[in-house]
């Protein structure tokens, strides 16, 4: 593939936020990528497209983004203060993250939120549809902007459309709480190609469209035939940099870094960690609870038994996220207040961002790593902890809640909702048999390595491409246009 002589691309990415991030650095600020396999995989397949990246530049930036970023044209989308309340914090944030995570917060419909949302949504597709050429491929992503390809489609009917969704999709009694339920299903249904983490994911979005929308399936429900279109829609689980996750592991530097950072806890015998991005659907403050409850029941016991749990800073100008920042540090704060002694707290936390040696040299030195959100569209945090652990040591608590527990069937599964159950797989997953914890590990990385987040995106990009069936025959789905 090529670009066109028109200076328009054949594969135009559309993102909420751009690749890059600026990171105020004294007066000299800097863009650097954003971090994650994400980006990697994507930049990767836009490379060998000559294909450009359309996102919005983020608010830390004084300077406008660069126009090219590693050989990829970037096309910044300008969004004002007002529409980053209305559209980021508010409908992207404060509606559709917690009702898509199982209302485990109570997602607020406010009418000027949905308004900015739909104005946000036409600019990104407007973007996409001035920056693709005849019959490209466009691939939009996640939550932030499931109108675009509705949108899209109207401007630019010649256009092979994707969608991916990286969060979960709701079952059909939470998502028909959303007031503008058809427009979003409508909005996504312009695709020719919708992707979710797990096949559950891609059920619920198929039931609930043919309930609410004049879409309808022929007998199979994952294909749908929608204003006269087929409409594909799948389960595309995303995965990790296997390689340079294992290449990072197998460093001298950043194994040294790990025994030091068991050093610099005190030699425990057994450590645990948690990583996550600062989030209530994370279940940090749970899983502290539990581990705090092990320190009480006289099962841990401080200095020998530690903990160490990074909290990510995100999404820090929302107000609902410095709450749970504040709970979750009470919580911190309870746990080392009762079960500490001097100079050996049992929980050790850090807000912050860790670099991706780091990152890794925590996951060597993790005896157990507790992923336990209460919903999750993959985890990619769970992934990489396996896939750092090349000589099968270590030990995987998962929440069943998280898309990743699909394919990590061996890890020891837990609902995070029931503390008993949370405490009784950590006293598991340290107790079980070194025997069985090694042929648990062995089997969760062949899993993993069987799909890199490189396969994830070139199989999306290969079934967006295939050639869709004529309209089929369909089964008619008693839609009465509710
Ligand atoms: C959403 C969905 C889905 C985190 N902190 C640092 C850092 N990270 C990296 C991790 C991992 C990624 O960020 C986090 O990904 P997760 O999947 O764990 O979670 P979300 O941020 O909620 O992501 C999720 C994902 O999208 C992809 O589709 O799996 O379900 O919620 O790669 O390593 N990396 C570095 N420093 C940090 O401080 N370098």
């Amino acid at each position: 593939m090529s670009s066109s002589s028109r200076g328009r691309s054949n594969l135009v990415i559309v993102a909420n936020r751009l690749p890059v991030r600026y990171s105020p650095n004294g007066d000299a600020g800097e863009w650097l990528t954003s971090p994650g396999g994400l980006v990697s995989a994507l930049t990767a397949v836009l490379r060998e497209c000559e294909g450009l990246w359309i996102g919005w530049a983020g608010t830390a930036g004084h300077e406008p983004p660069p126009k090219d970023y590693e050989g990829i044209p970037l096309r910044a989308v300008e969004i004002n203060a007002e529409e980053y309340e209305n559209f980021y914090l508010g409908f992207s944030n404060a509606t559709l993250w917690p009702l898509y995570h199982d209302a485990i917060r109570y997602p607020e419909f406010h009418r000027q939120w949905w308004h900015a949302y739909e104005e946000v949504n036409r600019r990104y597709a407007a973007a996409a549809a001035e920056a693709a050429a005849e019959g490209a491929m466009v691939w939009v992503h996640d939550y932030q902007l499931q109108l675009v390809p509705g949108m899209l489609r109207a401007l630019r009917p010649d256009l092979r459309i994707g969608f991916f969704l990286h969060i979960p999709f709701p079952a059909t009694e939470l998502f028909t709480q959303m007031p503008w339920r058809r427009q979003i299903l409508e909005g996504i249904l312009g695709a020719d190609l919708i992707g979710f983490q797990v096949h559950s994911a891609a059920l619920n979005f198929s039931r609930v469209a043919r309930r609410l929308t004049s879409a309808q399936s022929h007998g199979m429900p994952l294909q749908l035939v929608y204003e006269g279109r087929s409409v594909q829609v799948g389960a595309f689980p995303i995965s990790i940099d296997s390689a340079r996750i294992v290449e990072t592991a197998a460093e001298p530097a950043i194994r040294s870094r790990a025994k030091e950072i068991r050093a610099e806890l005190g030699d425990p015998e057994l450590v645990l960690l948690g990583v996550d991005r600062l989030d209530y659907t994370k279940g940090i403050r749970q899983r502290i609870k539990a581990v705090s409850e092990l320190h009480a029941d006289g099962y841990f016991v401080a200095g020998r038994d530690v903990m160490v749990q990074i909290a990510v800073p995100s999404r820090e100008s929302d107000p609902h996220y410095d709450e749970a920042r504040k709970e979750l540090e009470q919580s911190v704060s309870e746990a080392n207040g009762d079960q500490g002694l001097v100079g050996r707290p049992i929980i050790h936390y850090l807000h912050q961002n860790v670099d991706f040696d780091e990152l890794v040299a925590l996951y060597l030195a993790a005896d157990i790593m507790l992923v336990t959100p209460f919903r999750d569209g993959m985890n990619l945090v769970a992934k990489e902890y396996v896939m750092s652990r090349t000589d099968l040591s270590g030990r995987l608590v998962l929440s069943e809640f998280a898309g990743a527990a699909i394919e990590l069937r061996d890890a020891f599964l837990v609902n995070p909702h029931d503390l008993e159950h949370v405490k009784e797989a950590i006293r598991t997953a340290k107790e079980v048999s070194e025997k069985e914890a090694r042929s648990r590990m062995a089997r969760m990385r062949r899993r993993i390595l069987r799909r890199t987040v490189y396969d994830w995106a070139n199989s999306f990009l290969a079934a967006l491409a295939a050639p869709h069936d004529e309209t089929p025959d369909v089964v008619d789905n008693g839609y009465s246009g509710a």
